[in-house]
């Protein structure tokens, strides 16, 4: 199964893949764990799977003039127990030269990003926690989006371009208002649609849910930088509009607690994910 990554500008998708590939490596164990690979020969792939530490450390890669490709490919384990067979994904992000694939309504998206998503049986959509990185237009760009995908397939409007399609909040530790508990109990607290819906408004589920099939719809809340264990509070320190993860004395590896991250891959694989998973 193919899916295509897509978000706009800022919005977490490189921290997000860093995540990703950094996650199979962390001192949690997980029941089933899932893995995600640099795709075959796809050098920018690899070179953020050997940056990616330094990544969600705050430490970008430079932003590229030409247009970059990445390639993954997420092994999700099967299930005796659950009667689910072994699957893997295809997951392909195209960044444009200066980072938007998700450009406003009355643009076009670039030509390689739309045929990306042509060839996509999923859209895995990155929206940030953070709301002064969201864009007002967000709903206009989805449906935009929407419109190009199915008039470059020739789909009929109203017609599923899609298999299923995932809204993925991350930096989500950064969505809890904080009213005294701690973020990450907050957190929990709340089913993840309410949330998004809370987020970005119900307009956004309207276009989603016009891209895929009754039941394709999928919402996820995530953080790449996660929370801290002791305080079971937002993690990252922000600096000058940035979020960084610092992890102090003990290192990364026993620092880094991210959250969730795998699951919409669970549901983009399966159409279910199970919330125990990655489960801090
Ligand atoms: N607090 C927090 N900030 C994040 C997280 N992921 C990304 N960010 C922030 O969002 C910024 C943009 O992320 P990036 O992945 O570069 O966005 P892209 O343009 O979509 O690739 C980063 O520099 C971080 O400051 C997260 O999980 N938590
Ligand atoms: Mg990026």
């Amino acid at each position: 199964m193919r899916i295509s990554l897509v978000g706009t500008t800022r919005s977490g998708k490189t921290v997000y893949l860093a995540s990703l590939l950094r996650a199979a490596f962390t001192q949690d164990r997980v029941m089933r764990p899932i893995k995600v690979r640099p795709g075959a020969d796809c050098e920018p792939a690899l070179d953020l799977f050997d940056s990616a530490t330094g990544i969600l450390c705050g430490t970008m890669p430079a932003g590229t003039t030409t247009l970059t490709r990445y390639q993954f490919v997420a092994d999700l384990p099967g299930s005796l127990l659950a009667g689910l067979g072994k699957c893997s994904l295809d997951i392909t992000l195209t960044d444009p030269p200066g980072g938007d694939c998700m450009p406003p309504a009355g643009s076009s998206l670039h030509p390689a990003v739309l045929a990306d998503l042509c060839e996509a049986d999923g859209l895995l959509l990155i929206l940030p926690g953070d709301a002064a990185k969201l864009p007002g237009d967000l709903c206009d760009r989805l449906d935009a989006l929407a419109q190009q995908v199915a008039e470059a397939k020739g789909v009929e409007p109203g017609k599923p371009v899609f298999l299923r399609a995932c809204v993925v909040v991350t930096m989500a530790e950064l969505l809890p208002a904080g009213n005294g508990g701690s973020a990450l109990d907050e957190l929990e607290s709340k089913e993840p649609y309410d949330l998004v819906v809370e987020h970005v408004g119900s307009d956004l589920v309207r276009a989603l849910r016009g891209m895929v099939a009754p039941g394709g719809d999928g919402y996820a809340l995530v953080s790449a930088m996660g929370f801290d264990r002791s305080t079971r509070g937002v993690a990252a320190h922000r600096e000058a509009g940035d979020w960084k993860l610092v992890p102090g004395p003990r290192g990364f590896d026993e620092a880094w607690w991210p959250y969730r991250v795998f699951e919409p891959l669970e549901f983009l694989a399966r159409g279910v994910a199970w919330r125990a998973r990655m489960a801090p």
